[in-house]
Order: C-alpha cells, then structure tokens, then sequence
C-alpha cells in the first residue's frame, strides 16, 4: 500500500457569508471587534465585487484540488500518494483543523505550503508558526516551504500573462516599450524593514526575474492594500504611484500583482476598482495581468516544491 504523504495547502480565508465578515475581520484584527463603521467599509468592498460571494473561496477550492491532481499525475514516487488539505488564516477550515484532519487520517509525514510566494515573519511565518505548533501536538513530522518567489516555473507564468496584456496594449494602438509595468504586493508595516525581514527584497526579485523574462525596461515596484492602522506601512501606494505616474505624463499602465496568486477582494476591488477608478480621472489606461489561480505552470511550480521538501524529511 502506498504510504499517504499529507500537504497542507495554507491560504488566508475569506467570508462566507455577508454574516461572517464580522467574525473575519474580528480574527484578522486579533480578536479586536471592528468598529460598526470599519464593518460597513468592508461589507461594501465585498458588496462591490461581487455583490455577496466571496471568489477567494472556490479559487483557494479549486487550487487544493488542482495541487492534488498535479502531484499525483507528476509523482516520482512509486510508493507514495499525496493528499492535500486545506488551513486557512483567518477563516473555516483553521491551518490547525487542516492538521487535524491529517491525523484524523493516520498521516505522519507532511509537507506545508502557503499559496504566497513571499516570506515575510508577518505572512508567512504566522502561517508556518501555527502549522507547527498542531504538527507538533498531533505527531506529525511536517517540513515547510518557506518562499518559492524565484521559481522558475513561476516566473514564466506571470511573464506569460505580461507579455499577452502586452500585446493587448500594442493591438490598441499603444507603444509597448512606452507601458509602464507595475508589480505590486500588499504592503506590510515598515517595522519589517528594521527586522530584517526579507519581504520587500523577495518582491524585488521577483519583479527584475518578470521584466528580464518579458524584456520590459519600463517598470517599478510599488504596494498596494496598506492596512488601516495607525503604524506607518510600506510605500509608495499605488494610488500615489498612478498619480506620479500622471505627473510623467505615462498614459499606459500594466499592473501585475506578483504578490498574490489568486482573485480576491485585494486583487478585484483595491485594482480593479480602486486603482482603475483613479486612472480613469487621470485619463491613463489600466490594465491589470489575469491571476494565476489553477494555472498549471503554477500547480506544476507547487509540486515541484512539494517533492523537493518531502525529500528533505
Ligand atoms: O478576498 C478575501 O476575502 C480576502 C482577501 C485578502 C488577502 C490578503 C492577503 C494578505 N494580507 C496581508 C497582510 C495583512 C495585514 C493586515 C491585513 C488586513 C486585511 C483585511 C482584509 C484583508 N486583509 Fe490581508 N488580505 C486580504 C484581506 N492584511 C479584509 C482587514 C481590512 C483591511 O485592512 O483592509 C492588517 C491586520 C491588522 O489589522 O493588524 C498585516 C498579507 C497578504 C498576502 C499574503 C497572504 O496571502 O497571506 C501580507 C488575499
């Protein structure tokens, strides 16, 4: 019988319900209930969206089962079958329930990765700090990927959406080498800088691998989706960007949200709506690249980490 290697596929969760987004900001807040006024702001982000339905859910869905499916068709393994489960930050089913059900399974061995590929002590780090304390309590031996920003596999998947929103650009009569290419990640408090942190570093790296692989010279990195608190958080904003941007007189934008790999409330509201109404008075064209979600390049990149990893325990 082949031996059942668990991986446990973390993602931050979302709401699934308008009734939840209460209980969701209240975890994201560390147990600190939202103001009513801070509850209506976000209710509204989600409303706008997509009135009511919360698409982080059935794309982090259809990523496990998308993983499960690459894993098992490209195992090198003959005696080995990989069983992914799911442990969100911030919403049902918890990294930890995701743990538990692996034991409930009898696993022993098993691999965690997050769908980020940036490190960070406050993303990533939370994720794996959690995942190991339940390891640990269940017995699991469980091994960690910790960032995956270079991979190269990845890099063609967000090169291969640059160059076609590209040459959308080109077909609407823009000149290519004139778009001004900007990735972008959810900023996080400055603090991290002070600590060391490799965050902002790995974003960098990941947008230069972008550019080389597309062969764009015109870009820069900026952040988007600052928390609202009162510590001062990475930036330039994008909104501030556009507007400097507008100042340069750049008519043609191509944002590409490097640090998220999925559509989500950061990705269809912040830019899609946010940032796209704020071109829009400032007379550019926006345009953002298509989310990796189930790409099979990405599912393939994933897997790839996944073996690797297993190999090391
Ligand atoms: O679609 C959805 O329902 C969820 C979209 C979503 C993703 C996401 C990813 C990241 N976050 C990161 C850091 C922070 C920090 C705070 C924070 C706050 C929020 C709030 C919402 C939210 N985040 Fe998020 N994040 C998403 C959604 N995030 C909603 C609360 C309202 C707001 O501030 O907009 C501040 C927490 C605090 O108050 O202390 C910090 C990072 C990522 C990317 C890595 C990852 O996916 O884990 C980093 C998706």
């Amino acid at each position: 019988m082949n031996t059942k290697i668990g991986v446990l596929v973390m993602s931050y969760g979302t709401p699934q319900s308008l009734d939840q987004i209460e209980p969701y900001y209240t975890h994201i807040r560390r147990g600190n209930p939202p103001t009513a006024e801070q509850l209506k702001e976000l209710k509204d982000r989600y409303e706008a969206i997509v009135g009511g339905v919360f698409p982080l859910r059935a794309n982090t869905d259809n990523q496990v089962v998308a993983l499960q499916d690459t894993l098992n068709r490209l195992n090198p393994y003959g005696d080995k079958e990989f069983v992914c489960y799911q442990g969100l930050k911030h919403a049902s089913p918890f990294i930890e329930d995701g743990v538990e059900a692996m034991a409930g399974d009898g696993i022993k061995k098993a691999v965690g990765i997050v769908l980020a590929p940036h490190y960070s002590v406050m993303s990533i780090g939370g994720y794996i700090k959690r995942a190991e304390a339940k390891a640990a309590e269940a017995g699991i031996a469980m091994e960690f990927i910790r960032s995956y920003h270079l991979h190269p596999k990845l890099i063609e998947a967000l090169a291969a959406r640059v160059s076609k929103k590209l040459d959308l650009f080109e077909e609407a009569g823009a000149e290519r080498s004139k778009v001004r290419v900007l990735f972008s990640a959810h900023s996080l408090p400055q603090k991290i800088l002070e600590m060391g942190d490799p965050y902002q570093d790995q974003l960098m790296e990941t947008s230069r691998a972008v550019a080389e692989a597309t062969g764009v010279n015109s870009w820069q990195f900026t952040w988007q989706s600052a928390g609202r608190t009162a510590e001062p958080w990475l930036g330039p904003d994008i909104l501030d960007t556009l507007r400097s941007l507008s100042q340069e007189q750049v008519e043609d934008v191509l944002v590409t949200p490097v640090g998220f790999v999925s559509d989500h409330l950061e990705v269809l509201y912040d830019l899609d709506i946010e940032a796209k109404g704020i071109a829009k008075e400032l007379d550019m064209r926006l345009e953002r690249i298509d989310s990796l979600n189930t790409d099979p390049l990405y599912m393939e990149a994933l897997s790839d980490l996944v073996f690797q990893a297993e190999e090391k325990e």
